[in-house]
Order: C-alpha cells, then structure tokens, then sequence
C-alpha cells in the first residue's frame, strides 16, 4: 500500500528547452519523480497540459497535499483516487506526471517492475515487445527553413530484438547523413527538434531515397504527416507556395504516394477533423498503417467516432494528450478489442523519463514511437532493452 505524503511539483526544461513540470512525490516507500514532455504539433481536441499555466499548476498541486494523503493507492486501478480529487483543477502534464511518479513508488512497494502493475493479467502470459518506430528525417513543425511539409520521415526495423532494431535505425541514421551530403546542397548535418536530420528535400525526395534503404534493409518505413499543421481555410497549404490542395485534392495526393512507395505506415494524412478521408484511405489501402494521432488525441470518444467511421486501424497514445491513465488504459482497452494496432508515443520536447518504455510494455502496445538519437529519446529506448535484457535471463 502506498501513501503520499507530501507533493512537490517545480519547473524543468525539455530537449528544446522549453519549460515542463517535474512532480516529486513524498510516501511511505520513499520519494520519487516524474516528469511530462510538450508537444509542438499538438491536435486541437488534446487535454490542455495545464489548467491555467505551468505557474497555477506548480501552486495548485501543492494545495492537495492533505488529500491525497487520506488516499492508499494499492493497484493500477486505485490511481482513480488521485484522479477523482485532481479533476477539473489540474491539467493533462501535471496529472500524468504525478501519476507516473505514483506508480514508481508503488512498483517500489510491490516489489515489481512499473510495466508489471499495469495488467495483472499479463503476468504469466507470453509478452511481446514494440517494434520501434523511430524518426530519421523531418520536416514541417519540428524542422527550420526550407523543408518536406511532412514532419517525420519514420524507420521501422523488422528485427527481432529491441537491441538489434535500434542498432538498425542508428546505423541507417548515419547513412543517411552520407546519402543526404550527397544529394541535399544545403545539407549542414544539423538536427531537428527530435534529433532527425533537418533536409532541404522535399517529401517525395527524401521518400525516394528512403525507397532504396527499404530495398537494401530489413525495415518498414512510416511517415507522419501532421497534416493539421498545414490545413487552414479548407486547403492543404504546402511549402511550396504554388502547391494548395483541396481535400479531394489532398487524397488523391496521399493515395498516390501510397501507391508509388513502400509506405507501410502513415499517420494524420489528413486534417484532425476529417474522419471521412481518413476512412476512405483505409478502405483504398486496408494492408497499410492509417494511423490516428491529432484525429483522436488519446481520447476514448474521439476513438469510438474513429471506429464507427472506419477510419483508421492504428492508434497514437500519448499519455499526455490525455493525463488521466486510466482513461488511457480505457483507449487502449477499446483499440486492442477492435484489432487497432497501438503505438506508444514520445513527444517532440521530451525530458530524460523512462515510463513511456513501462507503459508501452505493460500495455502491450504494437509499436513505440521514441526517435533514434538524442538522449532524452535513447533513455526510453534503453529502458525497453532493459526490459528485454531482464526477461530473458
Ligand atoms: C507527433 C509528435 C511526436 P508533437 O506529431 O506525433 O512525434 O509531435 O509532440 O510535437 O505533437
Ligand atoms: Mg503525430
């Protein structure tokens, strides 16, 4: 059983320096921390990260001390209590990082690792592991100056190990530094938010090269368009200032891309709101990934629109865009039991916490989605090799 004690919450700062909320927990078993990341392109139905701002937070949480101390927090599903005294007053970031550092203790307590209190059921069963998803080349929101609209360019290795599929990505990485030196004029080596390569290409470009590594590599190759970023006043409105397209526009772009690369996996295609293009996409290319990111913002009723619509077979979860995470075992219960695939997500202004690899094992999710490089993004990576490493012993 856990008891906490006292709260403390301060401000951090992100990979891009950009402030964040670190909580740090006083209990029974000992103190612990956790911290939330910001995100960038963030969907415009997503939980605000702070009920006011970051400073109210910081005060406001304080505040709950004597409350949740009258609380004892013994399973997964007792993290309920903290929720109940916290709605309404705190926002997504502050709640999920104090859930996180809730669990940590609480783990502590049980004797048992983060990733084993999320299903008790899981336990004895025979677990898998994400395949990763990590970002390469990038564009749009996260990159600077002349860029592919599209804001990631992802590599999906086909290895059998975590360990080995992120050797992979970092090996193709740094080949791809050599293929864009070549190919790319402005090429300065330099990085983006997320540490993927900053290009001058445009999409199809950097798709076509791309191609040859899906040739040469055991890997799948993703890319997330972000589309929302781009749509305003019913048009798609590219970098390029002669390129404006409508939605039909749009689709028949997308469709086209699809049908001239190998892209197993494509997400937010189309803007946030548009649940019919996103299903027409899936009907045309059923075997691909159309995945839901600023579509369905880790949000239980956004999901069950999506699934009526038929619009996706593949679900972003950021535990952030949510905060509450029994609403995201609630998303993650209602996607496994409609055969859609789930990946667990980074964002693009991360801290150096390692729960997404827990949460993204315990839950069994198909996919984490965490870059390649960097460490804020290699710290998350490493937990799961971690997690890899102590199972097989
Ligand atoms: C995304 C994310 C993370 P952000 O769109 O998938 O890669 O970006 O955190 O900026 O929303
Ligand atoms: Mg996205």
């Amino acid at each position: 059983m856990v008891f906490i004690k006292s709260v403390n919450a301060k401000k951090i700062f992100d990979s891009r320096k950009e402030k964040t909320i670190l909580i740090t927990i006083k209990t029974n078993v000992g103190v612990f921390s956790a911290s939330s990341p910001n995100g960038k392109s963030k969907g415009k139905y997503e939980a605000l990260p702070y009920k006011k701002d970051l400073d109210y937070d910081i005060f406001t949480i304080k505040k709950f001390k004597d409350y949740f101390s009258d609380e004892s927090i013994d399973c997964f599903d007792d993290l309920r209590r903290i929720e109940d005294i916290v709605d309404g007053h705190l926002g997504a970031n502050t709640i999920f990082a104090l859930e996180s550092a809730t669990l940590k203790a609480l783990a502590k307590e049980k004797k048992e690792e983060i990733w084993q209190l999320i299903n008790e059921n899981y336990k004895n069963k025979n677990l898998k592991f994400p395949r990763l998803v990590g970002n390469c080349i990038g564009g749009g929101k996260h990159s600077k100056g002349k860029k592919p609209d599209f804001q990631e360019f992802l590599l999906i290795p086909k290895e059998n190990s975590i360990f080995e599929s992120q050797k992979q990505n970092k090996k193709i990485k740094s080949l791809l530094y050599d293929n864009l030196k070549k190919i790319d004029r402005n090429f300065s080596g330099k990085k983006n938010d997320e540490n993927a390569w900053m290009t001058s290409l445009n999409d199809k470009s950097v798709l076509d090269i791309l191609k040859e590594i899906v040739n040469n590599f055991k890997i799948d190759l993703g890319i997330d368009c972000a589309a929302s970023t781009f749509y305003k006043r019913k048009k798609y409105h590219y970098l390029n200032p002669s390129i404006n397209r409508d939605k039909e526009e749009q689709f028949n772009y997308i469709s086209n891309l699809l049908r001239n690369y190998p892209i197993f996996y494509i997400e937010d295609p189309f803007d946030e709101n548009d649940f019919v293009s996103f299903s027409r996409l899936l009907k045309k290319y059923p075997n691909r990934l159309i995945v839901g990111d600023d579509l369905t913002v880790t949000n239980l009723n956004r999901l069950k629109k999506a699934l009526e619509m038929k619009s996706i077979n593949a679900i972003i979860i950021k535990p952030n865009q949510n905060g509450f995470l029994s609403k995201v075992k609630e998303v993650c219960d209602l996607a496994k039991k409609n055969n859609i695939k789930i990946i667990f997500s980074h964002r693009s202004g991360e801290t150096e916490e390692t729960i997404l690899a827990d949460l993204a094992f315990g839950f069994q999710a198909d996919f984490l989605k965490s870059g390649i490089s960097g460490k804020e993004r290699e710290v998350k990576i490493k937990r799961l090799i971690e997690i890899e490493k102590k199972l097989k012993r």
